[in-house]
C-alpha cells in the first residue's frame, strides 16, 4: 500500500483529496494541518505542521516516510494577498522552499506535486487562449507571483538535484465546502442568506465581465491523483475545464436555481486592483499524460454549492 501525505489538508482541497486517495487508489493516508486548525477525517492519520518552521517539515517527512506528497499548504487568497503580501511570500515562496528541502535531505526519493495556479498565467492575451503550459506567465497579483516562483523553483530543483517533483497550475476549482472568499462560493452563500431572510434581496458582486476557467474539486482531485501515479516528473500540468465562463454567466445559473427575486448590485470593494479578462486552460497535455477529463458539469456543482450553503445558513 503506497502512503501519501497532503501538506495544506486542513483547507478546500485536503479532504476531497484525502478520499479519493482513499476510496479510488487504496493509499495510507496522512494529512496535516496547522496547529490552530481542527480537522478530523476518519480514513486519514492528522499531523500538525507549519511549513514555516523547516525542521518540523522535516521531522514529519521521517517520521511518515510517504511515497507521494501533495503540497497543498499556501495563503491562496488573492485579497488576502494584496493586504498582507510579507505573510503570502513566506508561506508560498519560503515554505515551499521548506518542504523541497526537507524531501531533497530524505534518505529516499519519494514523489511531490507542487500544486500552482491558472492565475501564475495572468494577463493572458487574446491569441494565447486557450493558455498552454509554455505560455508566457505575466502574474497580474502577489498570489499569482508567489505561485510562479514556486513553479520556477520547482523547476530548478528537479533538474539542480534530480528531485522526482512535478507541478501543477490548477485554474479555479469550486465545490461544496469553499471559503466564502472566492467568488462561487460567496455568490452562493448569498442566495442562501436571501433565501433564508437574513440578508436583503440585493446581491453585492464584483466583475462580472471576468471570464473564468472553474472546474469541480473532486474532477481536480481526480487529477492530482492520477499525475502523482502517471506523470511525468519535471513537468508542469495544466489542470482545468478547457472551457472559461463569464462571471455574469454564473451568476445567471446560481440565480436559476433559486426562486428568490434578486437585485444585483456591484459592491466596489469586491473589485480587485487588477483583474485578468480570461483565463482558460488548455488540456490536452494533461489529457495525453493521464487521460483525465473533467466529469462533473458546472450546473451541479453550482447546485451543490447552493445546497451547501442552504445546510450552512440553516446551521
Ligand atoms: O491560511 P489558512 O489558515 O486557511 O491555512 C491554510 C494552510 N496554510 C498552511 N499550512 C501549513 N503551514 C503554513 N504556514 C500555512 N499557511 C497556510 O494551507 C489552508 O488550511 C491550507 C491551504 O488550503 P486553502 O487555502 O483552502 O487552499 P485550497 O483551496 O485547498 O487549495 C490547495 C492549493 C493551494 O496551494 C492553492 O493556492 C492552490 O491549490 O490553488
Amino acid at each position: 500500500m503506497k502512503k501519501a501525505l497532503i501538506i495544506g489538508a486542513a483547507g478546500f482541497v485536503g479532504s476531497y483529496l484525502a478520499r479519493e486517495l482513499w476510496e479510488n487508489h487504496h493509499m495510507e493516508v496522512h494529512v496535516s494541518k496547522l496547529p490552530q486548525e481542527k480537522l478530523r477525517i476518519e480514513y486519514a492519520h492528522v499531523h500538525d505542521l507549519d511549513i514555516l518552521h523547516k525542521d518540523e517539515v522535516a521531522g514529519l517527512l521521517y517520521e511518515i516516510r510517504p511515497d507521494y506528497i501533495f503540497h497543498l499548504a499556501a495563503q491562496s487568497s488573492v485579497s488576502i494577498a494584496w493586504k498582507n503580501p510579507g505573510l503570502t511570500v513566506d508561506v508560498n515562496i519560503k515554505g515551499c522552499i521548506h518542504v523541497l528541502d526537507a524531501v531533497r535531505e530524505l534518505f529516499y526519493k519519494p514523489r511531490i506535486l507542487l500544486v500552482g495556479s491558472g492565475e501564475e498565467y495572468g494577463q493572458i492575451r487574446a491569441n494565447e487562449v486557450p493558455v498552454a503550459e509554455d505560455n508566457h506567465l505575466r502574474p497580474g497579483n502577489l498570489y499569482a507571483a508567489t505561485k510562479a516562483c514556486q513553479n520556477m523553483i520547482g523547476n530548478i530543483y528537479a533538474q539542480a538535484y534530480d528531485m522526482d517533483l512535478l507541478m501543477v497550475r490548477s485554474f479555479n476549482h469550486i465545490g461544496p465546502g469553499q471559503a466564502p472568499a472566492f467568488v462561487v462560493s460567496d455568490f452562493c452563500r448569498q442566495v442562501a442568506q436571501i433565501e433564508a431572510g437574513i440578508q436583503q434581496p440585493v446581491m453585492y458582486v464584483g466583475n462580472l465581465e471576468a471570464r473564468r476557467d472553474f472546474t469541480d474539486v473532486r474532477d481536480v482531485v481526480r487529477a492530482y491523483a492520477l499525475l502523482i501515479q502517471r506523470g511525468q516528473a519535471g513537468e508542469t500540468y495544466n489542470v482545468g475545464s478547457g472551457h472559461a465562463y463569464a462571471i455574469r454567466e454564473v451568476l445567471d445559473l446560481i440565480l436559476s436555481l433559486s426562486a428568490a427575486d434578486i437585485r444585483i448590485e456591484t459592491d466596489p470593494n469586491k473589485i480587485r486592483p487588477v483583474d485578468v479578462p480570461v483565463i482558460e486552460a488548455d488540456i490536452s497535455k494533461l489529457h495525453q499524460a493521464v487521460g483525465w477529463r473533467p466529469f462533473l458539469p458546472l450546473v451541479q456543482t453550482l447546485r451543490e454549492t447552493l445546497d451547501d450553503w442552504r445546510a450552512r445558513v440553516k446551521g
